[in-house]
């Protein structure tokens, strides 16, 4: 607690944040609904720091709603400021200000944000306001920031497999009963990268399930209605608009991905074909991101269709490793670097962002794709995120920090805690490799192995120059030499320079004159 004053029995004014829309959530943990007031408050600033996405702020503004809703079915006391009420000051600390203007409360508990720009602002609270403010700890994640902190300390290396292991040792997931990793592996990826096939519905014949889609309510009618009017002139589409935005609903979107999905998951994770958007993918980031699902809950149930036979190791280990080794690992980094982090260049990228990321049009189908489905869902699978716009970013030399703006504003669940080492770490390197061990840049070859987005593409992707070859191609030969001398200490990267070095003069003026042009033209 920091602001002195009352003591645990004052009434206590409790903020749940947009995606702090869990029960067990810290701030609501010991709620008196006799004496307590909830604030939970649509703000502009909010909506603003990047233009988010149109579905995303309508998702999350249902999803408040109906959270708050559900608050005051049980008898809770919510204060609910929706975007457009009279008086409604802008942003949180206004709201905060003035709820305590207007309510009898006299301390105010918060559960810590997932952003180290409106962390800063609500550590200043306190003061600003002269109240008590208490900023708990968000304990909804697997692996406390002491825990990860203490794993960290000393290491040279924060690699991700290494603390995966851990965290399976620790909660006995996929272990067996003598603490041995279920299969006798820890990671079974070299059984999942299975090119688009008859199951991700080539040759028409099969169309892989496709998540639930929920109907809007009233409640989400309104919002639309109001995200229509105030966000319409950003990049996304609002409409259809067919999220949950209840955790009854994303629990029910859960259970159709274990039935339905689940199975493949390994096998076609790396896989990305133009016909399809999630192939196998579970769609539930957006909904553990905000609070309507749990991850140990969802791994549980992933656990248990193992168990039961529903779904093969390979599978349920991989989507595991997600949410048990991935997504605690990037939230791990993100607090441990703290906000420097974002501000490092490794390669002096500085090139603007192409206008096409905001419009998806170009000539390039896998790019073309990747933006499109991000604009009409406000969601792209990982390898789409990664080795698509990601390296495409990588191997053009985008400014780091405009290329996490764009990952920040388009995804449904994106917030700065897991966009970040994402972005600036894993698909840009920007970081030097605190994340990755090696830049995860790759040609059109890469692309052409995992994907069907070739076939259908204006460039050729067997041409590494010359009219009409591969962006990807020439890019990525230009990436390594420009970047020659900060690559060569990485042994991981001793193949492709050890190519590169044979190359001959004329290959390589090539390769520099056709990316010199392309990205002269980029616009
Ligand atoms: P699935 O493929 O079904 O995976 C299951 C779950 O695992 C996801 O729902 C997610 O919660 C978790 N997960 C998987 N990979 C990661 C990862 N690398 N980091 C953290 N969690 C992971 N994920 C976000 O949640 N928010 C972001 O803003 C975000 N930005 C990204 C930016 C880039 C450049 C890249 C390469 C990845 C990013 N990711 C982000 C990770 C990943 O792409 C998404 O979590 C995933 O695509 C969400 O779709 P899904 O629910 O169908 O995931
Ligand atoms: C992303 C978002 C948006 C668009 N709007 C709101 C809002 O109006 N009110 C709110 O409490 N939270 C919102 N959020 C989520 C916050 O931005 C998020 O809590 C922080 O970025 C920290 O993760
Ligand atoms: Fe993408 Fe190149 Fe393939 Fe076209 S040819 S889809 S640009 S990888």
């Amino acid at each position: 607690m920091t602001g002195g004053g009352p003591d645990a029995q004052a009434p206590a004014l409790r903020l749940v944040l947009g995606d702090q829309l869990s029960r067990s959530v810290a701030a609501l943990r010991d709620l008196d609904p006799a004496r307590d007031v909830v604030l939970m408050a649509e703000v502009q600033a909010e909506a603003d720091y990047v233009p988010h996405h149109p579905k995303k702020i309508a998702f999350l503004f249902s999803a408040m709603r109906h959270f708050a809703a559900e608050l005051a079915e049980e008898g809770v006391r919510v204060r609910y400021v929706h975007l457009d009420d009279p008086g409604n000051r802008g942003d949180l600390g206004g709201e905060v200000a003035r709820a305590f203007a207007e309510e009898d409360v006299a301390r105010l508990v918060c559960t810590a944000c997932g952003e180290h720009r409106l962390d800063a602002e609500m550590r200043g609270w306190a003061s600003r306001l002269n109240r008590p403010v208490e900023i708990r700890e968000d304990d909804r994640f697997l692996c406390s920031l002491a825990w990860f902190f203490e794993w960290a300390d000393g290491r040279k290396m924060l690699r991700m497999e290494h603390f995966y292991r851990e965290m399976r040792r620790a909660t006995g997931l996929l272990m067996t009963a003598d603490g041995q990793p279920e299969g006798g592996q820890w990671n079974f990826d070299h059984d999942n990268r299975k090119p688009p096939d008859a199951n991700t519905g080539e040759g028409g014949l099969f169309r892989p399930p496709q998540p639930p889609r929920f109907a809007p309510d009233e409640t989400t009618q309104a919002v639309l209605a109001l995200v229509e009017a105030r966000f319409s002139d950003r990049f996304g589409d609002l409409l259809p608009f067919d999220y949950a935005v209840t955790r009854a609903d994303a629990e029910a979107a859960l259970d159709a991905f274990i039935a339905d999905r689940l199975a493949l998951f390994g096998d076609y994770q790396d896989a990305m074909t133009p016909n399809e958007d999630h192939l196998y993918h579970s769609v539930v980031s957006l909904y553990l991101n905000a609070g309507l699902l749990d991850p140990m809950g969802v791994c549980r149930a992933a656990e248990r269709a193992y168990h039961e036979g529903r779904a093969p190791l390979n599978a349920v280990e991989g989507f595991i490793r997600q949410i048990l080794g991935w997504r605690e690992y990037v939230r791990g980094i993100y607090w441990l670097k703290g906000p420097e982090y974002g501000e490092s260049n490794f390669f002096g990228a500085t090139r603007d962002l192409p206008w096409f990321y905001w419009t998806g049009d170009t000539e390039m189908a896998c790019l073309a794709h990747a933006i499109d489905e991000t604009k009409r869902l406000a969601y792209a699978h990982h390898i789409q995120r990664l080795m698509l716009t990601g390296t495409f970013a990588l191997l053009a030399g985008i400014a780091p920090k405009q290329v996490c703006e764009w990952y920040l504003a388009v995804y449904a669940d994106a917030y700065e805690w897991v966009e970040l080492p994402n972005t600036h770490g894993m698909a840009l390197y920007a970081d030097g490799g605190v994340m990755a061990s090696k830049p995860y840049a790759a040609s059109g070859k890469y692309i052409d192995r995992m994907s069907t987005y070739c076939k259908g593409c204006a460039y050729d992707v067997k041409k590494r120059t010359g009219p009409g070859a591969c962006p990807f191609n020439y890019l990525y030969w230009d990436f390594l030499m420009r970047n020659e001398d900060k690559l060569k200490g990485n042994p991981r990267m001793g193949m492709p320079l050890r190519t590169l070095a044979k190359m001959s003069a004329e290959s390589r003026a090539d390769i520099r004159r056709d990316a010199a042009a392309f990205l002269e033209n980029l616009d």
